[in-house]
């Protein structure tokens, strides 16, 4: 008698989930929107480093971008704040908790215009989080305006020219503080996901910048953030490797070429040089490679800036291992003796 065919047990990681356990609801952005290859790289990054769903904790802004994280880890938590104002949020929460994982997602318009002033402050902090603007050089939910990471003589459908010149966020990301700095595109799937796992494995702000054409407003002949624009102008600063902690750490690689950097879990980061020298440890380094290629129309991709030594905010600040949010009243609140006596102090 033939044996009857068995389903093959779905795929686990290695927290025993199945990559399902990590999808989220069906997407409502427009077809091939850069900004939904992004939530899959998401998915799958937050898949292979096996990170638990109810430990996540998601914020973004407003924009079509801050939509997304509806779009992936639905058993995770999530807030969306108002236009431009998700890093006061996120600094809340880990303040309140700094055991939960931040993921923060913002467009270019929620970050560089209206948001400017909360991104340096959340830049300077080296908090823990890992914030992702989805990079179209347009306010795509009000339907097309230039944002302030449009570059000088982009076109617009209508034919406006952009005629000021953009705010470089990574180029302000590595001046300000913060501590893993790169850039992707989001048609680079490979590129894309291995930055995503190397930023679950760092303990400070990662600020990933991954440029994620508009197919309704921004990708169009004239626009420098289209997908062909994309294809033409990409230029990798290295080769990116990365090796959890989980995984068997002596794979084969060439030292001579290739800077190893140890992430905070004892993964390694692993950036193979291409053609020009790049050295991902220099603040005036990464700063001057990235103006020259801005000059001549490139646009570089990889990791510009990493930093593993640097404390976070929450080590800053010396928090109890307890999370706030998790300590009873009877610890947190003064009793009236104590209230008393500051009262007393102030007379
Ligand atoms: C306080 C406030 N001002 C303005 C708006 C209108 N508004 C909504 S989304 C948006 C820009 C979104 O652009 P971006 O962050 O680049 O996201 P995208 O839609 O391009 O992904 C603006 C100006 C708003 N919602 N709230
Ligand atoms: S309008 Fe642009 S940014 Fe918004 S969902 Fe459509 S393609 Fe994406
Ligand atoms: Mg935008």
């Amino acid at each position: 008698m033939a044996a009857t065919p068995t389903t093959p047990a779905p795929k686990t990681n290695h927290i025993g989930l199945t990559v399902i356990d990590y999808r989220g609801g069906k997407t409502t952005l427009c077809a091939g929107c850069g900004h939904n290859a992004i939530s899959e790289r998401v998915i799958d990054a937050a898949y292979e480093m096996g990170v638990q769903p109810e430990n996540l904790v998601k914020l973004s802004g407003i924009g079509c971008s801050s939509k997304s994280p509806a779009y992936f880890v639905s058993r995770a938590h999530g807030f969306n704040a108002v236009h431009g104002r998700m890093p006061s949020v996120a600094s809340g929460v880990a303040l309140a908790n700094h055991q939960v994982m931040l993921l923060g997602i913002s467009g270019d318009g929620d970050t560089a215009s209206i948001g400017i002033g909360q991104f340096v402050h959340l830049m300077r902090r080296n908090l823990p989080i890992i914030y992702i603007i989805e990079d179209n050089g347009v306010y795509g939910l009000t339907k097309g305006q230039f944002s302030a990471t449009a570059d000088v003589g982009a076109k617009l459908k209508t034919g406006v020219i952009n005629d000021l010149p953009p705010i470089d966020t990574c180029a302000l990301a590595i001046q300000l503080g913060a501590t893993f700095v790169a850039r992707s595109f989001s048609g680079d799937k490979r590129q894309l996901l291995t930055l995503l796992k190397a930023a679950i494995a760092h303990r400070g702000t990662v600020m990933l910048d991954v440029i994620s054409p508009c197919v309704t407003f921004n990708d169009h002949e004239g626009s420098t953030k289209s997908y062909k624009y994309l294809k033409d102008h990409d230029e990798p600063v290295q080769e990116i490797g990365f090796v959890p902690s989980f995984e068997n750490i002596d794979v084969d690689y060439d030292p001579g070429t290739t800077a190893t950097v140890r992430m905070h879990d004892g993964s390694e980061l692993r950036l193979r040089k291409l053609d020009r020298d790049y050295d991902a440890t220099s603040k005036t380094g990464a700063l001057r490679v990235m103006a020259e290629a801005h000059e001549k129309g490139e646009v570089l991709t990889g990791v510009f800036y990493v930093n593993t030594h640097a404390p976070s905010f929450t080590e800053l600040l010396h928090l109890a291992d307890e999370p706030l949010s998790r300590l009873p009243e009877s610890v947190v609140r003064p009793s009236r003796q104590v209230l008393d006596e500051i009262m007393k102090g102030l007379q």
